[in-house]
């Protein structure tokens, strides 16, 4: 049977085998406690958490029937990684690619899968994603070029969890009260939602492990116990296998690992899970940053307690070099810099800036302006200035530079493609200058999230041969939801002859009253004029800081209020003007 199809492989595309995997998903409220801590409330699919992972054959078509059974809450699903080329309305991102599925309401997600390796999906509206609903998308491949090399395959995800839910942290985070914008610290790290686990293994084995961080905060480093491995795929790219003994996985990113097993059977193998917490403003007293796991050989021996490490020297994924031997692509035809930087807006609250301009979800979903703007389209400003768009030529060699002004460690990710890496700094090095930087590899690493470096700069380059409208932008959800997020607006003019929005993603727009023509203002005769667009509260004005905002809020409350409604509302509740739907 097998060898028949085999050489029935030789003579036709394998397409001709590609299959349809259909998925009813009612996503809707459970209770659980991965940590053992305490039950919370977790966004689950059919009741159960956690929610299943998606494993597909590259080639397959994919078909979600996704209901919104939430009740309290819009929602949306994203894709990690997957190019959506030809179907951008597919990405999932919530006034970017689609509206948002209010309650009661249901959407189709349709595309096809035509590249192997490892990725997740998740929630894309509103920082939803942590209150759990993320989860492993895994895509075999008959051509793997690793495939030889390894008996078994596992899943893994490494996370951290919080105990409150997000929509209450988000409040408190992106608040007058927070002007220093310190994120919310995680409660636990998670290994496979769960903490504790054990991973049956056999003797003289070689696993290929697939290691998923879906946290939305916590980066994490991993270590199995007396067995070093090879590091043979990021984000999707296969990669020449590099040996390895320690990794470091940001929030989205994925690393796939041969890790070969012992003969002797005699005893079980911790690995650990550990968070960093160079991340973290304030680390909690009594905050366990470890999660643990046990390779188990033997059910009978016990499983000893992790040895505590202080030597952290994860392998550099600058140094990884793709399978396929794809070369540096040519000179850049456009040059994007965008500069990270911090700082508190007139509500008092902490923002995320790329070039001074914090991310703000227009009226419109910017594929609809796309799509409606005519030969407008190619014109940045239809598409609003807090959709921080860029519009890029169809198959332009694209180069973004992105200086971190910033002390903090960013993982930036890139919709609808891989990108080379084609220079990063060390920390603190500050702005990139083309002049001192070194000589781009040859062979460049491709992913699709690359840690910046606290206050350095990493330089990345990728062909615009997908027309679409992607995001760029910090995977932190934190960053995420204080604007940490520009729009690239790839070929659009090729898209208003290739997209067709299905009735389904329509009506979720009519439902909700968002208009899906015209600019980001939601104008569709004078596409150039944007009064009405959603901005960002304006910068502070000179010479205040957000203490002297919050303090002035009050005198003018208490004056006309009393003190009451001070103590009444208490410190919880942010009086302070809050801002425009500033969540994407
Ligand atoms: C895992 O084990 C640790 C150490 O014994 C314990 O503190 C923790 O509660 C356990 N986690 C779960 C989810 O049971
Ligand atoms: C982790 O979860 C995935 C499904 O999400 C499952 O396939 C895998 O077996 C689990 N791995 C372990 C080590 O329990
Ligand atoms: C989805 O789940 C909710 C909550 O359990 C339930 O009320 C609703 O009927 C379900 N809807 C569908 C279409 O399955
Ligand atoms: C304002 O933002 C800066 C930069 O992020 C921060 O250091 C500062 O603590 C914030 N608060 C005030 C009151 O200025
Ligand atoms: C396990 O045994 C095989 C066969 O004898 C040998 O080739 C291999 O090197 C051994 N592996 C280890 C890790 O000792
Ligand atoms: C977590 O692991 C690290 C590295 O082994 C160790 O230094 C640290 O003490 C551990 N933390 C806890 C709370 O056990
Ligand atoms: C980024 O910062 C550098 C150094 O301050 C500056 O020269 C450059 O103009 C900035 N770029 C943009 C796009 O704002
Ligand atoms: C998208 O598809 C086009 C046409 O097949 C192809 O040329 C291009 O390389 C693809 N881009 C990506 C990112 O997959
Ligand atoms: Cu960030």
């Amino acid at each position: 049977m097998r060898f028949s199809r085999f050489l029935f492989c030789l003579a036709v595309p394998s397409t001709i085998f590609a299959k349809t995997v259909t998925y009813d998903w009612n996503i809707t409220w459970t209770s659980a406690n991965p940590d053992g801590q305490f039950d919370r409330r977790t966004i689950g699919i059919n009741g159960k958490w956690p929610i299943p992972a998606i494993e597909v054959d590259k080639g397959d078509r994919i078909i979600i029937n996704m209901h919104n059974g939430l009740g309290d809450e819009d929602t949306s699903l994203h894709f990690h990684g997957l190019f959506q080329n030809g179907t951008t309305h597919m990405d999932g991102p919530i006034q970017t690619t689609q509206c948002p599925v209010g309650p009661g309401q249901s959407m189709v997600y349709d595309f096809k899968v035509d590249q192997p390796g490892t990725y997740w999906y998740h929630s894309h509206n509103k920082g939803q994603y942590p209150d759990g609903l993320r989860g492993p998308f895994i895509v075999h491949d008959k051509d793997d070029p690793h495939k030889d090399l390894y008996d078994e395959e596992i899943v893994l995800t490494l996370s951290d969890w919080y105990h409150e839910n997000m929509p209450k942290l988000i409040s408190e985070f992106l608040s007058y009260t927070n002007p220093s914008g310190a994120e919310p610290v995680p409660q636990a790290a998670l290994m496979n939602d769960s903490q504790n686990i054990t991973i049956a293994v056999q003797p003289g084995k070689t696993y290929l492990v697939r290691i998923i961080n879906i946290a939305a905060f916590a980066a994490q480093y991993l270590w199995f116990e007396d067995h070093d491995f090879k590091v043979v795929e990021v984000d999707g790219v296969y990669t020449e296998p590099l040996d390895a003994k320690l990794l470091y996985i940001s929030a989205a990113q994925r690393v796939s690992i041969l890790l070969t097993t012992k003969n002797d059977t005699t005893r079980n193998y911790a690995f650990v899970g550990s968070m960093d917490e160079d991340l973290f403003d304030e680390v909690p007293e009594g905050l366990n940053q470890n999660v643990t796991g046990w390779l188990m050989y033997n059910n009978d021996a016990p499983k000893p307690e992790p040895l505590p490490i202080d030597d952290f020297n994860p392998i550099d994924d600058f140094l990884l070099v793709p399978t396929d031997g794809g070369r540096l692509l040519p000179d850049p035809d456009y040059s994007i810099t965008l500069n990270v930087t911090m700082d508190n807006l007139s509500d008092g609250a902490n923002y995320a800036f790329f070039n001074g301009i914090t991310f703000v979800r227009p009226k419109v979903p910017t594929l609809y302006t796309a799509l409606t703007t005519r030969e407008f389209a190619t014109n940045p400003v239809v598409y609003g200035v807090n959709t921080h768009g860029y519009v890029l030529n169809h198959m332009d060699i694209i180069e973004i530079v992105v200086n971190n002004n910033d002390p903090g460690k960013h993982p930036f990710h890139l919709h609808g493609h891989h990108f080379q890496v084609t220079h990063r700094s060390s920390d603190d090095a500050g702005n990139y200058d083309p002049r001192s930087a070194s000589t781009p590899p040859v062979i460049p690493m491709r992913r699709d999230v690359i840690l910046a470096p606290p206050n350095g700069n990493v330089v990345l380059r990728f062909r615009a041969d997908n027309a679409g409208i992607w995001l760029f932008h910090c995977h932190l959800e934190w960053h995420l939801v204080s604007g940490l997020a520009a729009t690239f607006i790839e070929a659009p003019l090729q898209l208003q002859k290739t997209i067709t929005i299905p009735e389904d993603h329509l009506a979720a727009c009519k439902r909700l009253g968002i208009p899906t023509s015209g600019n980001a203002a939601g104008n569709t005769k004078n596409f150039l004029d944007l009064t009405g667009a959603n901005t960002s509260p304006p910068p502070l004005p000179p010479g205040f800081t957000a203490r002297g905002i919050v303090a002035l809020v009050f005198t003018a409350m208490s004056a006309i209020l009393g003190m009451a409604v001070i103590v009444l509302y208490g410190m919880a509740e942010p009086i302070a003007p809050r801002a425009v739907v500033h969540d994407e």
